[in-house]
């Protein structure tokens, strides 16, 4: 694989620019407890990077609860938790970015780089404004309008030919499985960040966004060898 090829950057948002994950965790917890559900370390990881009404299905799913609801009342649910997130959110600041982010979006500018936005979030143009980065993207991902949502590729394709590149010009950048999956499946290029479970998984892998420079992709193995 020739690093010559690529021309343009999609990017996760929750865990890869700031750590919103906190953020959603509470906010299922909090609805968790008004539920009487024990909330667990694979309710955690699991509902990462998957939408909202995914989560809550995953969630339910977890605790053994999954027949005892309507579409409506799951709704509700869905929205009383997104209700609690977005209070959350409210005390984001540009200081939330996480470490090299803003570097290497600035660094992407410079050298011309399309860059895309792909996340499963809805609060996101919220986010990005909040963090102050929303001139660097050139393109925003509506998850609304997407069939499926990661693992399956939609998003990742969507962001390709929102950035008018071929899928095989695009590097992903996600902190979780279900999101590298859905890299793979468009046939882009996957970075793995801050989470050792896509070591193995990923294409790249850096442990902190810290490491995420054009240097350290372009010399990386996997465009080396
Ligand atoms: P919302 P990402 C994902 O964002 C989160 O990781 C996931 O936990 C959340 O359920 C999903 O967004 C939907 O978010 O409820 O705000 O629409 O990782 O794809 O940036
Ligand atoms: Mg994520």
């Amino acid at each position: 694989m020739n690093f010559q090829q690529i021309k343009g950057f999609a990017f996760d948002l929750d865990g890869v620019i700031t750590d919103t994950a906190v953020f959603h965790a509470k906010a299922w917890q909090k609805l968790c407890h008004e539920l009487g559900i024990q909330w667990t370390s694979t309710m955690a990881s699991g509902t990462k990077g998957i939408s909202r009404m995914d989560s809550l299905n995953l969630i339910l799913e977890e605790a053994g609860r999954q027949n005892e609801f309507t579409e409506a009342e799951k709704q509700k649910m869905a929205n009383d938790k997104n209700e609690y997130y977005k209070q959350f959110i409210q005390t984001l600041t540009p200081d939330d970015l996480l470490p090299g982010i803003h570097e290497f979006l600035n660094e992407l500018r410079q050298n011309n780089y399309h860059i895309a936005l792909a996340s499963a979030s809805h609060n996101a143009p919220v986010i990005l404004e909040r963090l102050e980065i929303t001139s660097f993207f050139d393109t925003i991902v509506d998850p609304a309008h997407l069939n499926k949502g990661k693992p399956a590729p939609d998003i990742y394709l969507a962001a390709a030919h929102q950035m008018d590149l071929n899928p095989k010009e695009v590097i992903g950048v996600e902190d979780a499985a279900a999101g590298v999956k859905a890299i793979h499946s468009a046939k882009e290029v996957a970075i793995g960040v801050n989470n050792e479970e896509l070591q193995s998984m990923a294409d790249i892998y850096f442990s902190s966004t810290a490491c995420l420079t054009l240097d350290h992709i372009r010399n990386s193995s996997y465009f080396m060898d």
